[in-house]
């Protein structure tokens, strides 16, 4: 890497981003989530040291452990976001209702939607986890989280930020999908993945494979077939999976794929998914549309499933164009 290379807020400054108020705010909210993971990448490499691992005790309203480090990473993110003055609201993974901030309104006034730990049960064994967002414009209503509500389409901006060897911010504010990488010496997120564009096809498939038996049978038979030997159309798929989706995303962002955690259809009439809509699966969604990706749920885009409660759950099958249309069309037989 350069040390030249365009640091995140030159990126974000561009001529060519749009100079509205709201997406002023949206470069804010990047720029400051850039900010938050310096902090957050900090903290997981001296949390083992500073008695921040394991459990608070208890599950949250979702019904999930709650780490430490998820209660830290929510207080971090919420004090960093209201300190921002433009964003009005902050959907949490770990909050039962949204934090309202009614000092930021204005014309520019952003909603934003975060799980700022995820993939929290790898924390333990000093995996790779990561930082979720989505931005939206707040539509000056009462309460300003209600403006997350709706489709994923109509998010302004959406990205994460993985923690592994290295710390990588990927976002998209509708003009392709950039990754950035960390120089620690100078605190600085440096441009290292212009344009992101995901290939075609892949040749691996992430998917929680436990839960085979509790699958749409579409989904069941997609993945036999992937797993089936076909030299001419490159198969078998291997299988990589690490129980993070800003991982499991990451890797299928860059060497195509797929990504999928579909909905346990035990129950035909009431499938259950498990990723969250506003802060995994349609933030992930756009950023790899941007990049040329496919983003469904196998019976419909992901970014046009409607947002109805904040924590609401949906299913998700991302990655390469080609191969997220071969699971849909699994799913139409
Ligand atoms: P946690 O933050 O509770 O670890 O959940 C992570 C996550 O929402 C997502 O990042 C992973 O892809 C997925 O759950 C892993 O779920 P399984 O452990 O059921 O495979």
């Amino acid at each position: 890497m350069a040390d030249s290379a365009m640091t995140l807020s030159e990126h974000l400054a561009r001529p060519q981003s749009s100079s509205s108020p709201t997406h002023k705010s949206v470069a804010i909210v990047i720029e400051r989530f850039g900010r938050l993971a310096v902090e957050i990448a900090q903290e997981l490499a001296h949390a083992a040291l500073r008695g921040r691992l394991g459990t608070v005790g208890g599950t949250n309203f979702t019904g999930d452990q709650v780490k430490k480090m998820d209660v830290w990473g929510h207080e971090v993110a919420v004090a960093a976001l209201r300190e921002t003055g433009v964003c009005a609201a902050v959907v949490s993974e770990e909050a039962a209702e949204p934090v309202e901030m009614p000092d930021a309104v204005g014309p520019g006034a952003v909603v934003v939607c975060t799980d700022p730990v995820d993939g929290s049960s790898n924390l333990d064994v000093n995996g790779s986890v990561g930082t979720i967002f989505g931005v939206r414009a707040a539509d000056g209503k009462t309460p300003a989280a209600a403006a997350a509500l709706g489709p994923g389409t109509q998010q302004l901006a959406a990205g994460y930020v993985m923690y592994g060897p290295s710390t990588t911010l990927v976002y998209t504010a509708g003009h392709g999908t950039h990754g950035f990488t960390l120089d620690r010496a100078s605190g600085e997120f440096r441009l290292t993945h212009p344009d992101i564009r995901i290939p075609r096809r892949g040749k691996v498939y992430g998917i929680n494979e436990g839960n085979g038996h509790t699958w749409h049978p579409g989904q069941r038979a997609f993945v036999e077939h992937l797993k089936a030997q076909d030299k001419a159309t490159g198969r078998p798929y291997s299988l990589r999976y690490s129980g993070a989706m800003v991982a499991d995303v990451h890797r299928t962002l860059l060497d195509g794929g797929l990504f999928m955690y579909p909905a346990d259809w035990s129950d035909p009439k009431k499938p259950k998914a498990k990723l969250r809509l506003l802060y995994e699966v349609a933030p992930m969604g756009m950023v790899v549309e941007q990049a040329g990706g496919r983003a469904s749920t196998g019976l419909e885009r992901a970014l046009d499933v409607v947002a109805t409660e904040y924590h609401q759950r949906a299913s998700i099958i991302l990655g390469s164009p080609d191969d997220v249309a071969m699971a849909d069309e699994f799913y139409r037989r």
